[in-house]
């Protein structure tokens, strides 16, 4: 109970004190002239231990690669915490990069609770899943799975039976998910990165010219998928 109020108290406060320019008023509430948004987690960077700095100039690397192609759309990137490193990371290399905050932006809150604690409409929600599609393990694969209910586990089956590392599958989350009914989500899209921990399935056991290809593989299936959906 105390981490939930925490997190909805990191969350209101980002949206208190957000000194982003790119994010409107309108947009915290979730205003329907505002357009469609991707909420994402760091793909691979808790669990399947990918080194930082790496994922995040692939993070920026892709999302400026996507730019033009996204219209009204805008990405966001979540973590749980003010002091999430990836987050920090991430928001310095993409001001380096001139990257237009109106479009791309970070947050802190729980991505299963965006708008109902943080005041973020997202529709679309990306997981960092595992590559049976299974809900449980942990992070935000069991977060996710959870805040849907049963509803996705099935919806999910009806897309893939598992995914190839690189890969990302689109989910649509029926409206009886109360991740549909609370939060706005339709959509999620399940993304499995590359593995660096020994204890988890298809370790790349330290390969980072591989790894590297195959969360930008990953970035760009997931954004390609979002764009399926928007455009
Ligand atoms: N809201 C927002 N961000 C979150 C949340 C949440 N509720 N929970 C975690 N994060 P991870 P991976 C952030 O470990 O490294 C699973 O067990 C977290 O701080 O979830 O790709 C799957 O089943 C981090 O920045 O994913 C796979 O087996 C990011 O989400 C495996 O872990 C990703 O952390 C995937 O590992």
């Amino acid at each position: 109970k105390e981490t939930a109020s925490l997190l909805s108290h990191n969350a209101r406060e980002e949206v208190k004190d957000c000194q982003d320019p790119g994010v409107s008023s309108s947009t915290r509430k979730g205003s329907s002239s505002d357009g469609p948004i991707l909420a994402f987690p760091s793909i691979s960077t808790a669990d399947f231990q990918f080194d930082h700095e790496k994922a995040s100039d692939i993070i920026v690397e892709k999302v400026e690669e996507s730019m033009d192609k996204l219209g009204n759309a805008k990405l966001v990137l979540v973590d749980l915490t003010r002091g999430s490193k990836i987050l920090s990371l991430v928001r310095a290399k993409a001001a380096q990069k001139n990257i237009n905050p109106k479009k791309f932006f970070t947050f802190v809150g729980d991505i299963t609770k965006l708008y109902s604690e943080g005041g973020l409409r997202c529709t679309v929600i990306a997981n960092a899943a595992n590559w049976r599609l299974k809900p449980g393990g942990g992070g935000v694969n069991a977060a996710i799975f959870n805040a849907a209910g049963p509803d996705l586990e099935v919806a999910t089956k009806e897309q893939a039976k598992s995914l190839v590392p690189g890969s990302a599958v689109v989910v649509p989350l029926p409206s009886t998910s109360p991740l549909s009914s609370k939060e706005g989500v339709t959509h999620v899209i399940h993304v499995l990165g590359p593995n660096m921990n020994p204890h988890r399935p298809n370790c790349l056991g330290g390969d980072y010219v591989k790894g590297c290809q195959i969360l930008q593989k990953a970035y760009t299936s997931l954004f390609e998928g979002f764009l399926s959906i928007v455009s």
